[in-house]
């Protein structure tokens, strides 16, 4: 049994930019070439997504991350799929930080239920000093409890990165969410490069980079092409990219678009696996409004990590047991796990 790599097209090696990482090489993915990609039979999508799949993993692993939501709510924001933005009336209410002692029992639970990264959110436009003095003390609590730990604060200023990095941060999220020439009709009040500049400041930090984001807001498939073309030639592109389906919130603009195709969203999986070999693609929001199916097809068509654990920030996921049930019908195990459910 061999496994077929699949090359670049001459056109795609003379378009080939910079490469300065041997193992998340920046591959030079031109837009018209995700563009075929996506336009693919759904089948020969897969299979070629599948081998450069297993070139790349182990196969039949899925990584956990549990997720917490350490400041909820009264974002000065306008990103209008979020529930978290002040500007828009939803159930979610605004809160304070939650105190250290909370944190630690979240994770430590996450990490029982065999979570190997807790990620903490804030719904910040960007953390002030005296705020990131405190993030830094949940994150070395975390470090401590033997878990990976990730943050997504918003902005960062010069000098903060190295601080998270310094109190022992393995991964900084921030999702770059649509193609540049959509963001604003989504965001306004920050560009897609102050986006970049934060990216860059986390990269240069030597920190991981987690960076993704969201399908079902309205975008076209170019656009959608547009983002993966944008996040596979960050240079190096990022270890960890989170594809978020839509999860239409009451009380948010975009809570009356359509639903996006199902085949479309594990489209956009399949053609992130093949631009990005080595990242941990993670299945990440609107699971909970999938069937087990359409998951087993994500999964099949590269995603090799999922948000685990009964919310995501403010909204819902699949019940942690749910998963680990789905997990062993489909006889995939927990990356890291010293012993399986
Ligand atoms: N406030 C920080 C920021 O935006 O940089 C960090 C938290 S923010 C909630 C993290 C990401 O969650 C967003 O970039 C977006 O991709 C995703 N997200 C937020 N609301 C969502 C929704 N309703 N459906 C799917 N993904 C969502
Ligand atoms: C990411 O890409 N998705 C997560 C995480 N990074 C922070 C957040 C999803 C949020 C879904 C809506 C909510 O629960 O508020
Ligand atoms: Fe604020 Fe982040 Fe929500 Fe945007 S996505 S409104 S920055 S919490």
């Amino acid at each position: 049994m061999s496994f077929n790599i699949y090359y670049l097209s001459e056109q795609e090696q003379m378009d080939t930019l910079t490469q300065q990482d041997p193992s998340h090489q920046n591959t030079g993915w031109n837009i018209s070439s995700i563009i075929d990609l996506f336009e693919l039979p759904f089948m020969d999508l897969l299979f070629q997504a599948q081998q450069i799949h297993r070139a790349n993993h182990t196969p039949n692993e899925i990584q956990l991350s549990s997720l917490l939501s350490i400041k909820t709510g009264g974002c000065a924001e306008d990103c209008s799929y979020c529930p978290q933005s002040a500007r828009y009336n939803t159930e979610v209410k605004a809160e304070k930080l939650m105190p250290l002692e909370e944190v630690v029992n979240a994770a430590k639970t996450a990490r029982d239920n065999g979570a190997q990264r807790f990620c903490m959110g804030a719904a910040w436009r960007n953390p002030k000093p005296h705020q990131l003095d405190e993030i830094a003390r949940m994150i070395s609590a975390v470090k401590g409890l033997g878990m990976e730990t990730c943050v997504t604060l918003g902005m960062l200023q010069e000098g903060q990165a190295e601080q998270l990095r310094d109190a022992g941060l393995d991964y900084y999220n921030h999702n770059l969410d649509t193609s540049p020439e959509f963001y604003g009709e989504i965001i306004t009040t920050r560009t897609y490069e102050d986006r970049l500049e934060t990216l860059e400041r986390v990269r240069n930090a030597g920190l991981n980079v987690c960076c993704g984001g969201i399908v079902g807001l309205g975008e076209s498939r170019r656009e959608r092409a547009g983002l993966i073309a944008q996040l596979a030639n960050l240079s190096p592109y990022p270890e960890s990219v989170p594809v978020n389906n839509l999860v239409k919130i009451k009380g948010t603009p975009l809570f009356d678009n359509q639903d996006l195709d199902p085949f479309e969203f594990i489209r956009t999986i399949a053609v992130a696996r093949i631009t990005m070999p080595k990242a941990y693609v993670r299945l990440s929001a609107g699971r909970e409004q999938m069937s087990d199916g359409i998951q087993a097809l994500c999964f099949l068509a590269g995603a090799n990590s999922i948000f685990y654990g009964e919310k995501l920030l403010t909204s819902g996921n699949p019940q942690a047991q749910a998963d680990q049930q789905l997990l062993e019908r489909l006889n995939l195990k927990a990356t890291g796990a010293q012993n399986h459910h």
